[in-house]
Parts: structure tokens; sequence; C-alpha cells
């Protein structure tokens, strides 16, 4: 199977004619090809993005719309061959893949087909100056989107379905870790009727394919969702060329249990904030900090339940756990074990990693938890993005505010309390861009998402999103 770039509207080997191995993660074995792109292919990406965009941007907001709901339709016809192929790609178990990932691609595009018929922009009377002001938003023109690997087509159709809901053109490139999505999204693409060159696809590594489209003179916006470290990389090289940037990076997110809460919902919610798609999603409570009196009750409790949780291949029923997304990552995962070891915190549960019988070469890792006693850390202060999270008790409302701060990173935080007066302190006072009270990703697509500190910069979602990919400019007319 070669995974080829989708360049105006047609599938094309990269001008290279280089591929690199594609790896599916619950065996461990190749099993397709995807394009090594470079930046020739970049360009050539790009001139058919910049053709497409005269007349797409002057396409009616209606023929937008109508084209982006006839894509989500589309995912929502193919959702199983979507989701078997996420799931292959990623690890993830397939239930995961049917219920979250693939139903929320389609949604993404219908969303924006229905947002971007309601985006208005502002107008100001200037009274007393006989002049009136009203502001355009107008498309930026060719935009990059780069996309990461744990909610491959989930996040991909997130930047994209904006974009060109927006009027812009656009050249994106989905992980190479996990780039089939994708690519059945090209052939839905055409489908669909979606003019040629309006969006383009180019498979290839971050630091080759990636890198050019950040440094492409005429691209002048990136939305990038990815690790931190790739993120300031990526600011470093777009910041003097003046680009617009949105950045949704890595996460060390506190989950705050009170005694007063839900303690059945927060348990069962608990266990999804934690192990979620194998611990893989920027959103899950990787620190769980407890209020002292029921932090016995709860270790207890949640150790019963995290054992629970059947760790298999993604295609199995039973599968709670599926395979993480590489072997490198795996290792990544497994250097924590041994950090918390070391750094004297007590693994609870877990800790190693699992061969599922019949798939012993894929990347299986037990659900893990660690005891730590000190927050700074390096398993409360480092991304690990899999399958572990800490717990650790706290006393009072000030200390637990001071333990989930106490992070470089600022994207999410979860808060399991009745008391209103506490909501709203925390909800002030949590340096996050996102704050869930008494739930966990639940998702309403109107409101804005995204973090703070070294969680990144920017806002996607509802109108924030159409506000990035559009340039305001004001008109002032004065009349007599
Ligand atoms: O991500 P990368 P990686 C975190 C998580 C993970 C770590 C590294 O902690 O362990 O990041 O993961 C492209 N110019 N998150 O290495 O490299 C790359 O090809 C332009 C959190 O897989 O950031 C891919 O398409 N692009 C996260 C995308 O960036 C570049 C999700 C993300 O890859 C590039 C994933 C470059 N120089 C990882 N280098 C979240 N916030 O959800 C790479 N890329």
């Amino acid at each position: 199977m070669k995974i080829q770039n989708y360049i105006n509207g047609k599938f094309e080997n990269p001008i290279n004619g280089e591929f690199i191995d594609n790896y599916n993660p619950s065996n461990g074995e190749v099993y397709g090809q995807i394009a090594n792109s470079t930046s020739e292919d970049v360009e050539k990406a790009y001139e058919a993005a910049a053709k497409a965009f005269p007349s797409w941007s002057n396409t009616t907001l209606e023929e937008r719309s109508k084209i982006l709901s006839k894509i989500a339709n589309l995912i929502v016809e193919k959702l199983d061959i979507l989701a078997e192929a996420e799931s292959k790609d990623n690890g993830k178990p397939i239930s995961l893949a049917k219920q979250i990932d693939i139903p929320r691609a389609a949604e993404n595009f219908q969303f924006y087909a229905n947002a971007i018929t309601q985006f208005s922009s502002e107008a100001h009377e200037s009274i007393g100056l006989n002049a009136i002001n009203f502001t355009l938003r107008q498309p930026i023109g060719v935009v990059g989107c780069i996309s990461p690997w744990n909610l491959p087509l989930y996040l991909f159709t997130w930047k994209i379905a904006p974009a060109i809901a927006a009027g812009n053109c656009v050249v994106a490139k989905p992980s190479e870790v996990t780039p089939m999505t994708a690519y059945l999204l090209s052939e839905i693409l055409n489908e669909a009727g979606l003019p040629k060159g309006v969006l383009n696809i180019v498979h290839g590594l971050g630091t080759s394919t990636g890198q050019a489209i950040v440094e492409h003179p005429n691209i002048k916006a990136i939305s990038f969702t990815g690790g931190t470290k790739t993120g300031a990389h990526i600011a470093r090289i777009a910041a003097p060329m003046f680009k617009k940037l949105s950045l949704e990076l890595g996460g060390k997110n506190p989950n705050i249990i009170f005694s007063d809460c839900d303690y059945d919902k927060m348990l069962a919610t608990t266990i999804r904030t934690s192990f979620a798609n194998q611990g893989q999603i920027c959103l899950c409570g990787s620190r769980i900090f407890v209020e002292a009196q029921i932090y016995e009750r709860f270790k207890r409790d949640f150790i019963k339940e995290v054992k629970k949780l059947k760790v298999g291949h993604p295609s199995k029923r039973k599968t709670a756990i599926g395979a993480l997304v590489s072997k490198e990552h795996l290792e990544k995962i497994e250097s924590f074990v041994a950090i918390a070891e070391n750094e004297g915190a007590r693994i609870l549960c877990g800790g190693l990693e699992v061969t599922v019988p019949g798939f012993e070469n894929g990347y299986y890792f037990q659900p893990t938890v660690i005891e730590v006693t000190d927050n700074s850390c390096r398993v409360n202060q480092e991304e690990i993005f899999g399958p572990i999270v800490s717990i650790m008790p706290f006393k009072t409302d000030a200390e637990a505010l001071q333990l989930a701060n106490d992070t470089k990173y600022g994207l999410s935080a979860t808060l399991w309390t009745n008391n209103l007066n506490r909501t709203m302190q925390f909800s002030k006072q949590l340096q996050t861009g996102i704050v869930w009270v008494n739930t966990w990703m639940l998702r309403d697509l109107r409101t804005p998402f995204g973090g703070k500190k070294a969680s990144g910069i920017g806002r996607e979602g509802g109108f924030e999103a159409l506000r990035f990919f559009t340039e305001p400019k004001n008109i002032c007319i004065h009349y007599e």
C-alpha cells in the first residue's frame, strides 16, 4: 500500500520517488509506505493552492458550506472503513475510533459548514464625525496545517475545515506516523467535489516536509498541533517571517479531586481522563491530586478499576487499552517508569510492557499508576503522553491550586467538587485554557480551545478558528 501525495486533486508520487515505511503498532510490522516529500513537493502543493485561491475565496458561502457538508456525509458513510484504518495505523481500539475519532472528523466539517454561514464582522459608526467603519474578514491565502498522530483524522480535520470554510487554500501534512486516514480523506474530497487545489495533502517527515511548509515564504499562517519542543522550533522560524501562528502543544493537566464530589462519577471519569486513547490525548489528566481525607479510599478504588482495564489488540471488542503509537514512543513511556523509581516514587500498579499473544511485536504497555510525594519530580513535570498517571494527596484548597499551577504547561484542568465557591475560585485561578468541572472532554465545538504557558498560543474552535484563518481589514468611509 503506497500513500501518495494529493496535489491539485490528483494522487502523485513524491518528486524524488522516495517512500518511508509505515508501521502497524498492533503487531510491529511494516504494512505500507508513505511519500517522503521534500520542499519541491511542498512548492508544487503551494502552487496548486495559490492557483485555486482566487476562485475558492470568491465561492459563495452556500456553495462552500454545501461541499463541507458533503465531505461530512461521506465520512459518516465510510465510518467503518475509516475507523478500521485509524485503528490499524495508530493502535487505538477500533471501538474508540468508531465512537470518537471518525464521528468527530465528520462533525468538524459539518460544524464549519454551518459556522461559516453565521460568521460576521463588526461595524463602528463614528458618531459626530460623519464616518462609518466596517471590518472585512478576508481569507489569508494559502495556509499550512500540521497535525499529530494521537487523534489523526480528528485533529487534521479540526484545522482544515475552518481553514477552507473561511476561503483559504491549504497545504496540509498529517503525522508521518499516522498518514492513512488523511490519505483516505483525499479520495473523499474528490468525491465531494472540492475544487482541485483547495486542499493539498503532502506526506513526509516533520523535519523535512513539515519544516518546508513552515519555511515557505508565501504560506502566511501555520496551524500546528504537536509537541511543545516542535512548537517552539516552528515559532522560531515563523516569527521573523511574521506568520500568523496557532500552536496547540503539550499538557501536564491536573485532575483535582475534592471529597465533596460525586465519587462514583469521578472515579469512572478519572479512568477515562487517565487512560483514554492509551493516555495519548493532550487533555488527559496525568497528575491526579486527591484531598487527603479520601486519598486512601481513592487509591484503593482507582487501582482496582485500573487493573480491570484490558490491554489487547485494538480490533478486539473487550480491549480498553490498545497499542501505543510507535516503538520509540513505547520506549519513551517505559523510560519514565525507571525515572520514577530513581526519583523514589512508588509504582502502585502497571509499569511493564505487555505481550499480547499472537501480536508479540506490538507496542503494548500496562496502565500505570505512580504515587509521588513531590510535584517537582520529572514524572509530574514532563509530558509523558502515555498510559501513566501519578497520584498525590493535598490538604487545602490553596495547596491544590498551587500544585495544579506548578507546571510549565497550561492546557486544561479537571476539578471534582460540588462546592460553588470553590468551583469559581479554581475556575478563575487555574492557569489553563480549559477547565472541566465534574466532567471531562465534554466538547461543544463553539467553545475556544487551546492552552496557556508552554501549551501554546492561540485558540481553535468555534469562531476563534475562523478569526485565526481570516485577516481583519477595517474600512473607514467618510461622508458629507
Ligand atoms: O510530535 P511532533 P512527536 C507531544 C507528546 C509526544 C511529543 C513528541 O509529548 O511525546 O509531543 O511527539 C510535525 N517542522 N505531543 O515527536 O514531532 C510532525 O511530522 C514542521 C503532544 O510525534 O511535534 C507531525 O506532523 N513540522 C501532542 C507534527 O509535527 C514538524 C500530540 C507533530 O509531531 C517538525 C503529539 C518541524 N520541524 C505529540 N517536526 C498534542 N498536543 O496533542 C515535526 N513536525
